[in-house]
């Protein structure tokens, strides 16, 4: 039954994220050209195919004036989006404050922000406020858009307040909610002024998803330590109401990747790359500019690497593809000179006239690019402080057919919990450690990568990202009728 899944299903999917998958850009007062975004909820819900979904979120432009507006649904609409207006206000409390501010370093487990303590005490309550209109003006377009039957699926921690606010709609409405960070251990969660209303506005939902089975168990713990609720093994009870939680990892669409490697332009690129960095061993970092990332932790750990492997100063080079995000706060600008510095620093000191141990790049690369960059890596680096689950090791591992290359991944990654046992699981805070396995990763034979490579590759080639999708839906469905069945008994 499961695997039927969405394919030939008359039913209608309503994706509602806070972000469109396109970036839109103004070009007369009612001209928009559209760019797909890069993002990891992007990347998994293109793989999903034969689905007749529509996505409903904000284009991540202000756009103040009707005219605009009209063209840019219209523009939109050719693209199944569906535009939720925010106004520069909103914007400002609701996702720069609570969501990136407050919820993002908390489910990262970096606590609340510690600068200007008293202001974000102070600023904590209309932010919150905020973040409930924002997730009303989200619920708003959905209702305006919803048919009978439909199901709707909100994703991720800007949403929190949305299945609350579609079930006091509509009490029939399917409503499933995921979560693409990790849910943090209740101790750390249960510092949150708003944590009960958020926790029950979740609890509203029928399905409640995370990518691990330790994020689900961290909910559920949350719901019983805070509300006071019975967690059972199939979710949360509170008065004869069962809302589900499960884990359903997430994966990505890996025939992409495959097909991309076999285009003559792809092949191109990775002779010039090949060519380009001849003699010396690649390695890759992709990632978003972001704390949570690790960046400064991961390059410390690379020049660890190269003081105590002279040997090794020329013959290696760390390419770190860092797209910026969130440009306009003040804490990702100080991370973007920290790491520039360090990058700067680390250069003048291994560097020769010919050659620099590091590239930094500050930009996002094209598809293209970027699956010809993995395809001649010898060894990635992913070493997030704390990551939902990472896409990019799951890409890497996707694109290595033929060179088999390692991973090194961070042991708080959700992926660690699926390529673990591929990859050299690493502490990212442990820079010695994450030196050490560099080098175990740059001399590793080619059996033991073989090996390892056997592991992780038939995994990201059959949990993908339209598994995920087509899981998550069909068990919603099989939740809410075995709901109704229920109440029928
Ligand atoms: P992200 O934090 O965005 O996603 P990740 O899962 O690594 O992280 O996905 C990033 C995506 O953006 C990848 O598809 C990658 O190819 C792309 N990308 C990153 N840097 C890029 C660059 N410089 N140029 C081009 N493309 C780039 C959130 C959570 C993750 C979770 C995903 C999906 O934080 O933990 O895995 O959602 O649920």
């Amino acid at each position: 039954f499961r695997r039927l899944g969405l394919r030939g299903m008359k039913q209608r999917l309503l994706v509602v994220a806070n972000r469109l998958p396109v970036s839109a850009n103004r070009r007369g007062e009612d001209q928009w050209s559209l760019e797909i975004s890069a993002g990891g909820l992007v990347s998994a819900l293109l793989g999903v195919k034969d689905v007749d979904a529509k996505w409903i979120g904000w284009a991540g432009v202000n756009v103040p004036d009707e005219v605009g507006q009209r063209a840019l649904t219209r523009t939109l609409a050719e693209k199944r989006c569906i535009p939720v207006f925010l106004d520069e206000e909103i914007v400002h409390q609701y996702y720069n404050g609570y969501c990136n501010n407050i919820l993002w370093p908390l489910f990262h487990y970096l606590g609340l922000p510690q600068e200007d303590r008293l202001a974000t005490t102070r600023n904590f309550e209309s932010q919150f406020n905020a973040y409930k209109r924002a997730n009303q003006m989200f619920a708003d377009v959905v209702y305006q858009n919803y048919q009978e039957g439909d199901v709707i699926w909100c994703h991720d921690y800007h949403l929190m307040f949305m299945p609350k606010c579609l079930k006091d709609h509509d009490i029939n409405m399917k409503v499933g909610w995921f979560l693409h960070t990790p849910f943090p251990s209740s101790e750390i969660y249960r510092t949150l002024p708003s944590r009960s209303e958020l926790l029950r506005s979740v609890l509203c939902a029928d399905l409640v998803g995370f990518h691990t089975y330790d994020y689900a168990r961290h909910f559920v713990s949350a719901c019983t330590r805070i509300l006071g609720l019975e967690g059972t093994h199939e979710g949360v009870e509170d008065q004869g109401r069962l809302t589900r939680v499960a884990a359903f990892p997430i994966g990505i669409d890996s025939e992409r990747f495959k097909r991309a490697l076999e285009l003559t332009a792809v092949k191109r690129h990775i002779n010039e790359l090949t060519h380009r960095f001849a003699g010396r061993k690649v390695m890759l970092g992709v990632d978003r500019l972001d704390m949570i990332k690790g960046i400064p932790q991961k390059i410390l750990a690379f020049e660890k690497f190269l003081e105590e492997n002279p040997d090794w100063n020329d013959k290696v080079v760390l390419l770190q593809i860092a797209v910026p995000t969130r440009t306009d706060v003040p804490e990702y600008q100080k991370l973007t000179s920290q790491v520039h510095e360090i990058v700067g620093r680390i250069n003048g000191r291994f560097g020769t006239l010919t050659a620099v141990p590091i590239h930094h790049l500050d930009r996002s690369l094209d598809f293209h690019a970027l699956c010809a960059l993995y395809a001649v890596t010898d060894v990635a680096l992913v070493t997030s402080l704390r990551d939902g689950m990472n896409l990019v090791s799951y890409e890497y591992v996707a694109c290595q057919g033929s060179r088999k290359g390692v991973l090194i991944l961070s042991e708080f990654a959700g992926a660690a919990q699926s390529l673990g046992a591929g990859a050299i699981l690493v502490n990212p805070w442990n820079i010695t450690e994450v030196a050490d396995s560099i080098r175990h990763a740059l001399t590793m034979s080619s059996d033991e990568r073989e090996k390892r490579h056997r592991h992780n590759y038939p995994h990201v080639t059959t949990h993908t990202a339209q598994d995920w999708a087509e899981t998550f839906v069909c068990e919603l469905n099989e939740t809410v009728a075995e709901a109704q069945l229920r109440t029928r008994h």
